[in-house]
């Protein structure tokens, strides 16, 4: 399959085609919001496991697509996957999210031992690949250096990674050689993906939004533009989508301009008409509904439906959150939302 397919809306929009209706996924489609993921990860024992069981994570990866006519699914796995692979250990407690031990030095990163942790990964892609409706793609991703490095440095999310800030301002010669050795490893996986099915890929920088002034060109950009760079080297035929969370304007126009993705995944405070003006000519938009607003469902949702579909009615454009599915959404109110977008022509 190439990104011009023309049996896969998605491919299609990715290759800067104005499709329309638009094609439609979202951020953390399988998980802890439908009781059928619940289950499966009980079978599995834990998130860990249920990451590194093919088949467990195949089938986690399809449940969505079996309740809702979506056009692309992701990979079942997580960003902290790559960490674990440089033999960082990595716990999931129950509702407390990731801890590692905070980083000391460099990681190790041997090649063949990263590649032989992460195989269930490229098995489950694999998997994936052999249940996947027709018309519908298939998402590998990776966490971008920056948050990477974050989650690394400070060994948990929810404290805005203190550690992690002041090594990048007080210790830039290490913090630059962490960021080079993640870019490595994070092509490597990337393009792992690909050799196993993935369609298309997509690189999360969550954390990007931390960085201050020049630091969001030095660290978000132009790591993502190495990465873009040597992607566009091994797989020329194969879309990336950046996902620079809440950088400013300047950086999407720098990215669409100089690193050419296919795509900018745009979260829910950026503003779309700019997006529509500024970015679509270049690249496609993706998103960037709020999460906050599918959790409510009713008319607040559909009018900002609504409204994105304005945008995506004047040229390219892939449907989405501006960051993942929150955990209590009622799974009717993510129907709905697919339902509004595909009536729409
Ligand atoms: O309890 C559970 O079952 C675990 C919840 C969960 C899930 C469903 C975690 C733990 N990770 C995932 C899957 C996941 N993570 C996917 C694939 C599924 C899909 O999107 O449908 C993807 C793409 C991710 C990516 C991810 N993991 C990001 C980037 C996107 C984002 O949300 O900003 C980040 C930051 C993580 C770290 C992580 N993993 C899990 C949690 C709870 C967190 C966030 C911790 C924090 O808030 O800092």
């Amino acid at each position: 399959m190439t990104a011009s397919d023309p049996t896969k809306p998605f491919l299609r929009a990715l290759n800067h085609e104005a499709v329309f209706p638009p094609p439609v996924w979202l951020m953390r489609q399988a998980g802890r919001y439908l009781p059928e993921y619940r289950e499966t990860r009980a079978e599995a024992g834990s998130f860990l496991d249920l990451c590194y069981n093919p088949k467990l994570a195949a089938e986690v990866t399809l449940q969505p697509l079996r309740r809702f006519p979506l056009d692309a699914a992701i990979i079942f796995s997580d960003i902290l996957v790559i960490p674990h692979a440089m033999g960082r250990d990595l716990t999931f407690a129950e509702g407390e999210g990731p801890r590692l031990t905070p980083l000391e030095g460099l990681p190790d990163y041997d090649p063949a031992a990263f590649l032989a942790h992460l195989q269930p990964v490229y098995d489950a892609l694999s998997e994936t690949a052999k249940g996947l409706p027709d018309a519908t793609s298939l998402i590998g991703f990776a966490g971008a250096p920056w948050t990477l490095a974050c989650y690394m440095l400070d060994g948990r999310g929810g404290t805005g990674f203190p550690r992690a800030v002041e090594t990048m301002r007080q210790k830039p010669t290490y913090f630059g050689q962490l960021i080079d050795r993640l870019v490595e490893a994070i092509v490597v996986h990337l393009s792992k993906q690909v050799e196993a099915g993935a369609e298309a890929l997509q690189v999360f920088d969550s954390w990007a939004g931390l960085l201050e002034g020049p630091e969001v060109a030095q660290w978000c950009l132009a790591p993502l533009l190495r990465i873009t760079g040597e992607l566009a080297r091994l797989h020329p035929q194969i879309p990336v989508i950046l996902f620079p969370r809440q950088v400013p304007q300047e950086a999407l126009v720098s990215l669409a301009e100089d690193g050419r993705p296919a795509a900018l995944s745009l979260d829910q405070d950026q503003d779309r008409h700019w997006a529509a003006k500024t970015l679509q000519p270049r690249i496609t938009p993706q998103g960037n509904l709020s999460p906050d607003l599918l959790l409510a469902g009713g008319d607040a949702l559909k009018h900002d439906l609504d409204d994105l579909l304005t945008c995506a009615a004047s040229g390219p454009w892939i449907v989405n959150l501006g960051h993942g599915v929150i955990k209590e959404t009622p799974p009717e109110h993510v129907a709905a939302l697919v339902a509004r977008v595909r009536q729409h022509t």
